[in-house]
């Protein structure tokens, strides 16, 4: 994953982790066009990586993760125009959901509207104490358009997510920490560290099993419960067919660390 092949992304890999910060500070990087096109481009190639075990995601700068779509970009759209740009959202939001490496939102500022949206399309929100949450649309005359209206009651308490979508009043990362949004908050000077442990700890597990998990986890937000279940024991079947299976386990009987491939 090249840094060239991005304008408004850096990249960096920390062995089986890659860093991806959104890099457009000066509009505390909020998403238009070519974020999201970047970020879906990104998501594509990560994709069918086996190089990258885990993802970090996170915001340029001490203030803000993301502070939201662009309204510059958006105020003079028409529906037409609206609706591709949600459209392209959604993808993007869809796209990193379902990666088979499991991402981590490190939340180091405001992260509103679209960039509250974007970090609830990760799996592990971890926030620094400065972060800041909210779904302002309503505050602007519009409603979520990446996810938000979707997400955020699958997240915390359908309560709780009426009155941060109907009032568009920010929370605080102890508020956001208080209703389970996010897993944790640090002091920003070790938000990065804390997230990239964590991802090195979940790249450190057998890489299939970790995907087929994530895929499990997210399925459990959408179906029935026997739904579900049909698909956990399908997957589960399914990695005994793997070399990792079998290394995980040999190695716990032989008493050593495991070795993974990744197959
Ligand atoms: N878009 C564009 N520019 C933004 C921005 C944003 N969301 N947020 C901040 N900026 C820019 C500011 O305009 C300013 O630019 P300059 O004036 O320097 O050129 C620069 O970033 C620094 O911001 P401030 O000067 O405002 O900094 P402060 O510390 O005073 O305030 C703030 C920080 C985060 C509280 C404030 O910037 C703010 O309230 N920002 C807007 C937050 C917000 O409302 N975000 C939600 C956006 S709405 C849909 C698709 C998507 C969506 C909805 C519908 N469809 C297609 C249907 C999603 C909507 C949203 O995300």
């Amino acid at each position: 994953m090249m840094n060239s092949q991005f304008e408004t992304l850096l990249v960096e890999s920390d062995g089986p982790v890659l860093v991806v910060t959104i890099n457009r500070p000066k509009a505390l990087n909020a998403l238009n066009q070519q974020v999201l096109t970047e970020l879906l481009r990104l998501s594509d190639a990560l994709k069918d990586s086996s190089l990258v075990r885990a993802v970090v995601l996170t915001g340029a700068g001490e203030k803000a993760f993301v502070a939201g779509a662009d309204i510059a970009a958006m105020a003079a759209m028409q529906p037409a125009e609206a609706l591709g740009f949600a459209e392209l959202g959604h993808r993007v939001m869809d796209s990193l959901e379902s990666l088979p490496q499991p991402v981590i939102a490190a939340v180091n500022g405001f992260a509103l509207g679209g960039g509250m949206e974007l970090a609830m399309s990760c799996d592990i929100l971890l926030a620094a104490e400065n972060a800041r949450f909210g779904q302002p649309e309503v505050n602007i005359g519009v409603m979520p358009g990446f996810g938000g209206s979707q997400r955020l009651p699958r997240r915390v308490p359908f309560g709780m997510a009426a009155e941060i979508l109907l009032s568009g009043d920010n929370l605080t990362a102890a508020e956001a920490l208080r209703i389970g949004l996010v897993n944790r908050v640090l002091p920003q000077s070790e938000l990065l560290t804390e997230s990239k442990k964590l991802a090195h700890k979940i790249a450190s597990r057998a890489p299939v099993a970790v995907a087929k998990t994530k895929q499990a986890l997210h399925t459990s937000r959408q179906g029935s419960l026997a739904d579900g279940n049909a698909q956990e024991r399908q997957l589960f079947s399914e990695l005994f067919a793997t070399a990792d299976q079998k290394e995980g386990m040999r190695a716990f009987l032989d008493k050593r660390p495991p070795s993974y491939q990744g197959k």
